[in-house]
């Protein structure tokens, strides 16, 4: 690929699951890849193995978004991956400081990285944001209310900008999973790896990997084609709350 056909990608969340599978993916459809995270050694492994370009990533943190920024040349695709939930505690026992990291990283984080890279996505010509929510998104459920108003928040962010964009030379693309094994409920749990891996007992869960093949499908359609809002979820989920399991 000539240097002038090269396009780039900006992954945010890449040191692991979706994020780390993502960046993989976009690298074998040919994007430069810049990935961001906090846990920068992992993905320096990462960066070697696609050739991409491992760059340290707060994204709570408006100076080290800046620093990143500057380190990204060009930005065809956005993916909005970071984020995450904390904690399982009903609105009436809410705590404030686990609310405050969910708006920060899935809200927040989303803000800062997309609006410091549109100019770049606009000016490339065909750029595309692709924004990582959740089921969460368009559900609410029973002691996930700090995740699932983080992921309303977030989603309607994004899909605001389709509107504002209209005209302009760049897609909006939002991914909204179900249940997907990954790092996800540890952190959820806080560490606790009974609870997590019990989300995804005695069914099939989806893979990062699976999450990145949609978004790789997305990101690789004509530039004509938007498309607006994806929902995957395994076969056997059927909302945020009601599954299949096998005993
Ligand atoms: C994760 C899916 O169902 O735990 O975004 O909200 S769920």
């Amino acid at each position: 690929t000539s240097p002038d056909q090269q396009r780039w990608a900006v992954v945010t969340g890449a040191s692991s699951g979706i994020g780390a599978a993502t960046a993989r993916r976009l690298a074998t459809e040919g994007f430069r890849v810049v990935m961001g995270a906090r846990r920068v050694e992992r993905l320096e492994r990462l960066a070697e193995e696609t050739g991409g370009l491992a760059v340290e990533l707060d994204v709570t943190d408006a100076d080290s978004v800046a620093a990143f920024v500057e380190r990204v040349p060009e930005c065809h695709v956005l993916v909005n991956n970071a984020g995450g939930a904390k904690g399982t505690a009903a609105v009436a026992e809410a705590d404030e400081d686990d609310w405050r990291w969910m708006w920060e990283t899935n809200v927040l984080g989303t803000l800062r990285l997309t609006k410091a890279l549109l100019p770049k996505l606009v000016s490339c010509g065909n750029g595309h944001v692709l924004t990582v929510t959740s089921v969460a998104a368009l559900e609410t459920y029973d002691n996930g209310s700090g995740y699932t108003s983080a992921k309303h928040a977030q989603a309607a962010l994004h899909r605001t900008l389709r509107g504002e964009h209209l005209g302009e030379p760049v897609r909006f693309t939002e991914i909204a999973p179900g249940l997907v094994e990954t790092e996800f409920s540890e952190v959820r749990y806080g560490g606790d790896t009974e609870r997590a891996a019990a989300v995804y007992r005695g069914l099939t869960p989806l893979t990062a990997e699976d999450v990145a093949d949609v978004i790789a499908f997305a990101a690789t359609r004509p530039a004509h084609v938007n498309l607006d809002q994806i929902v995957l979820k395994p076969r056997d989920q059927a909302s945020a709350t009601r599954a299949h399991r096998e005993p």
